[in-house]
């Protein structure tokens, strides 16, 4: 076929909504940036688990150290899912996971963001997995099958996630003052940052209008951001708790909570390395790959070997 008919035969899939298989051809701008989206995704997941990872030690309870363990190692099995769905488009994980150290490659401007209290594990259960989960469940009809399929499994634990977040902050919202309080100010540092995870105003969106048109996003930031918003305000009222916004308020004629302006300077600020933790999670990543070198020679030496005695059986 010629590159009009691969085009053409490509451009009636997206249109019927038949996936995209790794094996098929694909535009190579569709390709690039399915690399670009997964592997800041996967990058995401990985930088994720530092800021919960902080409070292992010092959850309160044996259970909720049990819960926040296990929550960690999702992170890192999603990105484990992800990185694997990247490879499928002919990057190397290691070449990605580089550009990642190097500051070549995003994550989520939301985990640049420090975890002060107790309280900030389980609001980032309730709010940035809760965030995470709309985005995701979106991207479950990805045209591009391996990512899809990623999402699926990924999006059964983000659920999971959100819901023993939400239990948590439910726990503190009915304790002490002191507990509320804290409740209180670990919502006041959270709820922006997790707005802004959505990107930025669809007007200011350089990618989204190629990956709609492609089917990679269903739905744009816009619309994900307010579907957020109406889902979690009642969560947050059920608390007993506020949202630091004076402008949000139900809107009749909408159908849709309003809210205030996001703090656009601070979201690029974040995605130019310059927020709180910046630097402190690429230097705990870095950190850890230079301190996995010995386990990655082990490794290859020793698949070396297998395979020189599968060649000689
Ligand atoms: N942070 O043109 P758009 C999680 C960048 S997973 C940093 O609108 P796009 C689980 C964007 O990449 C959270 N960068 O871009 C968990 C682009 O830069 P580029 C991660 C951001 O791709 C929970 C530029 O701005 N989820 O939380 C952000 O169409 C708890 C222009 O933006 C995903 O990655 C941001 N917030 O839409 C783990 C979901 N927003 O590449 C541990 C998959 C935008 O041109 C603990 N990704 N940028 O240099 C997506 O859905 C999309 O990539 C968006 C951005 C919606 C994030």
């Amino acid at each position: 076929m010629t590159t009009d008919q691969l085009q053409a035969h490509f451009d009636t899939k997206i249109e019927a909504d038949i996936s995209i298989e790794a094996k098929d051809w694909m535009p190579d701008a569709y390709r690039q940036n399915l690399i670009r989206q997964i592997g800041q995704h996967a990058h995401s997941e990985v930088v994720g688990m530092l800021p919960e990872a902080n409070w292992i030690t010092r959850a309160p309870t044996l259970r909720r150290k049990a819960v926040l363990l296990a929550k960690v190692q999702d992170e890192a099995g999603h990105g484990l899912y992800l990185y694997s769905a990247a490879e499928t488009l002919g990057c190397t994980r290691q070449d990605i996971y580089q550009k990642l150290l190097d500051g070549t490659m995003k994550y989520s401007s939301i985990f640049n963001y420090p975890t002060l209290s107790w309280a900030d594990i389980g609001v980032i259960g309730w709010l940035v997995d809760g965030a995470a989960i709309v985005n995701q469940v979106a991207l479950c009809r990805a045209s591009y099958g391996p990512y899809a399929r990623a999402m699926v499994k990924i999006c059964k634990e983000e659920s999971f996630h959100q819901r023993q977040g939400y239990e948590a902050v439910m726990a503190l919202s009915k304790g002490n003052k002191a507990q509320r309080d804290m409740l209180q100010d670990a919502i006041n540092r959270f709820w922006w940052p997790t707005l802004m995870m959505f990107g930025p105003n669809d007007s200011d969106s350089p990618n989204s209008a190629q990956s709609m048109a492609w089917k990679i996003k269903r739905f744009s930031n816009d619309e994900l951001r307010q579907k957020f918003i109406d889902n979690t305000v009642p969560q947050l009222e059920a608390l007993g708790m506020t949202a630091p916004d004076p402008e949000l308020v139900w809107d009749e004629t909408t159908g849709h909570y309003h809210f205030g302006e996001i703090n656009w300077d601070e979201f690029y600020q974040v995605l130019k390395g310059q927020g709180i933790c910046n630097y402190e999670r690429l230097e705990a990543k870095r950190r850890a790959w230079d301190n996995g070198k010995w386990v990655r020679e082990a490794a290859s030496v020793h698949a070396k070997k297998i395979a020189a005695r599968k060649q000689a059986a």
